[in-house]
């Protein structure tokens, strides 16, 4: 792969909306990404492998828990720094991301809000410095988008629960060491279960195969008569707002992570042009390869906006679950359509491994897909406006 040369677009001068901190932050994560990810990203997905050496980079940035409270081995940042963070961990892969976003979001975060102070101590800490990872089990083989149908569940067996079932197309699945796994009670009521590694009948088959996302490692949660204290449950919110709230976290940090995918697939084009000579000249300076790169441009200053201003809404409380949805369409949409017009003007060199543009292209098909699918986002800001639920 050639040496990650990128420099961030900025057209709007967008750094002056951010704090000092913010700036060390994300500039930290970009120089992280550039020496330890970059120089192995491309190997790794082609080995369909999860570099696992980076774990304790990830952690040292603090992609691990960004906002969760320090006394509990988080970073206690601010929504646009963990913002900043996701932005820079995508622009080297989405898939390195994913990691971060599952352990952050979808682990600690329901750990943080709904767990014992018990379940923090025990958790919190380890995931945050990279010791555990862990996954989140919401989809199963037959309810991806309508996570409320779960066949998934539990009996009370005394102290203990019994639980059945399986999930699927779980992001870091086959190493974690804690599963946190929404589940449905006798009176079909959902709960999140922290399932452990080493628990009897607990088994995390890995997914081969994919063509998308190839360097994080995704699985299935299997669960057959498994065993679980009932201080393994989170008591703090059940129901299926309570996963679906860890969403919106976690949609919140794709919504500016796309834009780190989209700012390198503009970058990397933006270079290629000025030094791809034909007929004569750059391509550059050709109107269509201009056209492309106009438009890329434009929407990624369009997505940063819409990120920022989101990120002040949540720090402040007020983004609403509608508005998170807005951001994730929108920004991996046009990421999804920067990368596939980069990768035309890159002609054959766009296909090859010495880019980074035809990895973006093809991890972004899982990044449309998962924390609610394309559709599904259109239709709940439709739901949001019009009032009318389109979903069944
Ligand atoms: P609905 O009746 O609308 O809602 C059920 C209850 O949930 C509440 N709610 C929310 N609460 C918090 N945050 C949100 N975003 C919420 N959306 C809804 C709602 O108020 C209600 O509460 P209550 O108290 O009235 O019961 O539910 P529905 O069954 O009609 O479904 C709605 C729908 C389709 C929008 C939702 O289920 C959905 O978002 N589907 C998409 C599924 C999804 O996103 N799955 C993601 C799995 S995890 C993943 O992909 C990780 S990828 C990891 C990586 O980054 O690698
Ligand atoms: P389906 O729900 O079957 O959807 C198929 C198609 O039908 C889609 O185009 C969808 O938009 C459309 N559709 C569905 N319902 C409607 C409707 N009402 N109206 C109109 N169109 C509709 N899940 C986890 O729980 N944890 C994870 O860590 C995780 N990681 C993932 C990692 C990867 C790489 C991938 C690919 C997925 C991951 N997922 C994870 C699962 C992901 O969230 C689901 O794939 C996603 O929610 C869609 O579910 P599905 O694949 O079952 O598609």
């Amino acid at each position: 792969m050639k040496p990650d040369l990128f420099e961030a677009p900025d057209y709007y001068n967008l750094d002056d909306l951010l704090t000092e901190e913010h700036i060390m932050i994300r500039d930290a994560a970009r120089a992280w990404v550039k020496r330890d990810v970059s120089p192995i990203i491309e190997q790794a997905a082609q080995e369909a492998k999860f570099p696992k050496s980076i774990i304790p980079g990830l952690a040292s940035i603090g992609a691990f828990g960004p906002y969760i409270p320090e006394e509990y081995g988080g970073a206690g940042l601010d929504q646009i720094s963990y913002g900043l963070i996701m932005q820079e961990i995508e622009r080297g892969d989405s898939g390195v991301r994913s990691t971060a976003s599952v352990q952050s979001s979808l682990v600690m975060y329901p750990i943080w809000k709904y767990g014992t102070e018990e379940q923090k101590k025990k958790f919190l800490p380890k995931l945050a410095s990279g010791e555990f990872m862990g996954s989140f089990g919401l989809t199963e083989p037959d309810h991806g988008s309508n996570p409320g149908g779960m066949v998934t569940r539990f009996k009370d067996a005394g102290d203990h629960i019994i639980l059945n079932g399986a999930k699927l197309w779980i992001s870091n699945s086959p190493f974690c060491d804690v599963a946190v796994v929404w589940a449905k009670d006798e009176n079909d009521r959902i709960h999140g279960v922290l399932v452990e590694r080493g628990m009897e009948g607990f088994t995390t088959p890995e997914t081969h195969n994919k063509w998308s996302l190839r360097a994080s490692a995704t699985g299935e949660l299997i669960f057959q008569d498994v065993k679980i204290p009932k201080s393994n449950i989170l008591p703090g919110r059940s129901g299926l707002g309570a996963p679906l709230s860890c969403l919106d976290s976690a949609r919140f940090g794709i919504a500016w992570g796309a834009i780190g995918a989209a700012m390198d697939c503009y970058d990397t084009a933006l270079r290629y042009s000025k030094e791809r000579i034909q007929f004569g000249k750059p391509i550059a300076g050709f109107q269509l390869q201009q056209k492309k790169l106009a438009e890329m441009i434009t929407e990624i200053t369009k997505a940063q906006l819409l990120a920022w201003r989101l990120g002040v809404l949540r720090e402040q409380g007020k983004a609403t679950s509608a508005q998170i949805s807005m951001a994730k369409r929108n920004n991996v949409e046009i990421a999804i359509n920067i990368a596939r017009e980069a990768r035309q003007m890159l002609g054959g060199m766009g296909i090859t491994g010495e880019y980074s543009i035809m990895r973006h292209s093809m991890n972004l098909e899982s990044v449309i897909t998962y924390e609610g699918t394309h559709d599904i986002h259109l239709l709940i800001t439709g739901l949001d406006i019009t009032g009318e639920n389109a979903f069944s």
